[in-house]
């Protein structure tokens, strides 16, 4: 059995999550268009008869703006140790520059192999792809790169063979069934803020957190955070269109995961500058 943990540096938006659920082979992580989607390290799994490789899925590196920031940045910093190795993943979309290298010098230090995904191929021209790669391969003394498509899976076979080669002996640190340590209650409220952060947009997406209020057989009732009046009103939106679409899509998913049927009642707050306050952050589990 080889088993072991691999943290996934980018920087935000690259599309690292979206590749941790290609390589659990399972939603764990929620995605979005918009950068600053996942906020915590979430485990995803991903298991084979004779090896357990476990993805930390991370925020995206940036500069920290207030204390939500500062706490996602420090979930980065401290991911690093004891892991067999690094995937460090790049858009091939997008030039490769000062936030990439600034990445590479914190991961080429670390000691332990770096795994380069050049993510984004989908519909590129292979010389595109081919400038990419070299200048993904400039960033520093990588082990492999790999170019990938996390979202149509043209690559993803051959990354999580070439991970799994940086395993070494170990047991197994989750049942084999579970992909991730989220718990569900976790997983619903990022559910429903997938949905929220994919219909909202400017300052809106950064605002929104979710909290579970009532998790029962059948009731799930859900608290939208947002930190002003005009951005519940968004959320709310006409006659309350909006979070009614937002409901509307993240129930199937909630129903799926819980394998039951369940409603789900959605209400707007205002929580006034909760990014900045560090015990509604505590409480939020960020
Ligand atoms: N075309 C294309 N789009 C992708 C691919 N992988 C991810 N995306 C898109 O890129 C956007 C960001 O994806 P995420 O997986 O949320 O990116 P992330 O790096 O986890 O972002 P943060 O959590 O904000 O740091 C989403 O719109 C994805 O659909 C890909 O292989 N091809
Ligand atoms: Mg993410």
């Amino acid at each position: 059995m080889r088993s072991g943990f691999v943290a996934v540096a980018g920087r935000p938006n690259v599309g690292k999550s979206t590749l941790v659920n290609a390589l659990a082979g399972k939603k764990v992580a929620i995605v979005s268009d918009k950068p600053q989607t996942t906020r915590r390290r979430i485990f995803g799994v991903a298991n084979g008869d004779d090896f357990q490789l476990v993805l930390a899925d991370l925020p995206g590196f940036q500069r920290p703006i207030d204390a939500l920031t500062e706490r996602m940045q420090h979930t980065v910093d401290t991911a690093f140790e004891d892991i067999e190795g690094v995937l460090f993943v790049l858009s091939a979309r997008e030039r490769i520059g000062a936030g990439d290298r600034f990445i590479a010098k914190k991961v080429y230090s670390l000691g332990v192999p770096v795994v380069i995904a050049l993510n984004k191929v989908d519909r590129l021209k292979a010389g595109h792809i081919a400038q990419q790669m070299q200048a993904a391969a400039q960033l520093g003394d990588f082990h492999a790169i790999h170019p990938v498509s996390a979202k149509t899976g043209d690559g993803i076979g051959e990354l999580r063979t070439e991970l799994v080669g940086l395993l070494e002996e170990g047991p197994l640190y989750f049942p084999r069934e579970q992909a991730t340590d989220l718990s569900d209650t976790d997983q619903i409220a990022e559910l429903i803020r997938e949905k929220a952060l994919w219909l909202t947009k400017d300052e809106v997406p950064h605002a929104i957190s979710v909290e579970i209020e009532e998790l029962g057989e059948k009731y799930i009732r859900a608290f939208l955070l947002v930190e002003t009046e005009s951005q519940k009103q968004i959320l709310v939106g006409k006659q309350g269109a909006m979070i009614k679409q937002i409901g509307t899509r993240a129930r199937p998913e909630i129903e799926a995961l819980l394998a039951r049927q369940v409603f789900l009642e959605l209400t707007v707050k205002v929580r006034p500058r909760w990014r900045r306050d560090e015990s509604q952050l505590e409480r939020l589990g960020l």
